[in-house]
């Protein structure tokens, strides 16, 4: 896979960074989402930039297909550097009582200011960014325990900017999924494109299931054995095996043939991947 295929940057992506840097001077704190499965490719390096020392808090989503002892690390070792990382799953809302208490915490100073100056009841507003797809809109609505936010499982879904009143003491405002311009490593974008922040048409689909393959064999080669493993060929497939070969098992356990009899790689990298994405192989992460 080549590097260039991930120098890209769509014009809304442009227009939407513009839009959540003039709204930056209207909230009191950014809520920056990654996913749980990738928490260091999924962090846009630009937020710094855009938002300097603005309070932010870090929440991981989709805790609920992450590994869940990677997750434990990943969360030590940010708050190794100062910063509280919280996994969250949205949809049994584990994770949001943390985050609530969080945002209290950020916002104890400027409530404090504010008290100071004689306002009282103005609402803490946050701005919710991340990338595409990550969640941010399913996290706005389980914080509201409301759908007031359109979700879909595509990255760019929001367009727009939306303020949604959580309460009247918080209000959070929805972005559109913003990536950077440019991946200077290209696994950041191949772990992109695997969770489904990048549209899945600008990959090669079978270059993607075996860069995966490869990945899993070496850190979760009990779950690869576990849904891929044809019956009763333990022997002619025993790993470690070239990617090529990983796809042939995985067409061959799902019977994934092509006229002539040959193992369909195609269709098996799109299972495959679709699996990943779904949480059907496991809990997986990433990096
Ligand atoms: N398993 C799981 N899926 C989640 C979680 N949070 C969100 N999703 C799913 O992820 C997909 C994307 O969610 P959205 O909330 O639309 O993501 P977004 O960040 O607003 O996306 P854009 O607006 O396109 O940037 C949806 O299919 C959600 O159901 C979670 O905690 N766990
Ligand atoms: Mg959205």
């Amino acid at each position: 896979m080549s590097e260039t295929q991930y120098q890209w940057y769509p014009g809304h992506m442009t227009k939407a960074r513009r839009m959540m840097q003039e709204n930056s001077k209207l909230v009191d704190l950014i809520i920056e989402l990654t996913d749980a499965r990738i928490p260091l490719s999924s962090r846009n390096p630009d937020i710094d930039t855009m938002f300097g020392n603005k309070a932010r808090i870090l929440v991981l989503t989709k805790a609920d297909l992450a590994d869940p002892v990677r997750t434990d690390r990943f969360v030590k070792q940010f708050a190794e550097s100062g910063i509280t990382a919280i996994p969250v799953d949205a949809r049994t809302r584990k994770g949001i009582d943390q985050i609530r208490r969080e945002i209290d915490k950020a916002c104890a100073a400027k409530r404090e200011r504010d008290r100071k100056r004689g306002i009282i009841g103005r609402p803490v507003r946050a701005m919710v960014v991340g990338i595409p797809n990550v969640g941010k809109s399913t996290f706005i609505n389980s914080f509201a325990g409301k759908a007031s936010a359109k979700t879909g499982n595509k990255p760019g879904v929001t367009r727009g900017k939306q303020w949604i009143r959580v309460s009247k003491e918080l209000e959070l405002l929805d972005t559109p999924g913003i990536l950077w311009p440019k991946f200077e490593d290209p696994a950041v974008g191949m772990r992109l494109a695997l969770t489904g922040a990048i549209r899945q048409e600008l990959l090669e689909e079978q270059e993607l299931a075996m860069r995966l393959l490869d990945y899993l064999q070496e850190n979760y080669p009990d779950l690869l054995r576990g849904r891929y493993m044809p019956e009763g060929e333990e022997e002619r497939w025993t790993f470690p095996l070239k990617p090529e070969m990983l796809l042939e098992m995985v067409a061959q356990s799902r019977n994934l043939v092509r006229a002539g009899g040959e193992p369909d790689q195609m269709r098996a990298a799109v299972l495959l991947l679709d699996e990943l994405r779904s949480g059907r192989i496991g809990r997986i992460t990433l990096e």
